[in-house]
């Protein structure tokens, strides 16, 4: 096992070197992606070298070509998913994800108004053939939150939770991350999208857990003087 400190990698955006120079530098038990990863190639083939330590959720662009669907959502990777659902890491913390985005078309929590769809299996019936993706919803909304999906994790508990989206606290942040945090008793939240990491340390005590953006192509070392 490696002793080292979890990595937590905002957007990465198709580029890997700077991952994998972290990871072995810092002997990382576990490297984490915060989504938009558009990888080239699968993702098991970009960070081969350090693989077996790395678990990530996708972001809203990485359905924006099918070529990086196909490179995210491969079958050899899809054990390290961990959009929707909560995996103990060796080291025995329990690390759960909710990658994509909110979307009108499906839920944007901000409007106040009911989801139109509850999962992806029922906005798939309404779908026009011809405009469905691997036999279900539009390749794009692949990368949308469902609100089922938000429920399912809820009714988990976790240590950390990791979103592509941004909790509360961030301007373009959604309180509805927030309660799902408190909901899973998790003491931190770590997001990518955004391409910042803003100080939320003022709203801690408050919102009742951390919260932590990364940067893009930025990595987060936790804990920080591992
Ligand atoms: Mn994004």
């Amino acid at each position: 096992m490696h002793p080292g400190p979890l990595l937590f990698c905002g957007d990465p955006h198709g580029q890997w070197q700077h991952i994998i120079d972290a990871a072995l530098q810092t002997r990382a038990r576990a490297v984490i992606l915060l989504g938009d990863l558009e990888p080239a190639r699968p993702l098991h083939l970009e960070l081969q070298a350090i693989w077996e330590r790395v678990w990530f959720i996708h972001g809203n662009h990485d359905t924006d070509h099918a070529d990086h669907f196909a490179n995210v959502w491969h079958s050899e990777v899809s054990e390290r998913q961990l959009h929707g659902r909560v995996v103990t890491l060796p080291c025995g913390t329990r690390i759960a994800g909710l990658g994509g985005v909110f979307r009108g078309a499906v839920w944007y929590p901000k409007d106040q108004q009911a989801p139109k769809f509850r999962n992806r299996e029922d906005h798939a019936r309404v779908t026009p053939r011809q405009d469905r993706w691997q036999g279900s919803v539009h390749l794009k909304h692949w990368s949308s939150i469902y609100p089922d999906e938000v429920e399912q994790l809820a009714a988990q508990q976790a240590d950390v939770l990791i979103t592509h989206e941004a909790p509360g606290y961030h301007e373009h942040g959604f309180k509805a991350l927030d309660d799902l945090a408190r909901r899973m008793g998790v003491r931190m939240t770590v997001h990518g999208h955004q391409h910042d990491c803003l100080d939320s340390s003022a709203r801690w005590a408050a919102q009742g857990f951390q919260s932590f953006g990364v940067g893009l192509r930025e990595v987060m070392a936790w804990p920080s003087g591992g």
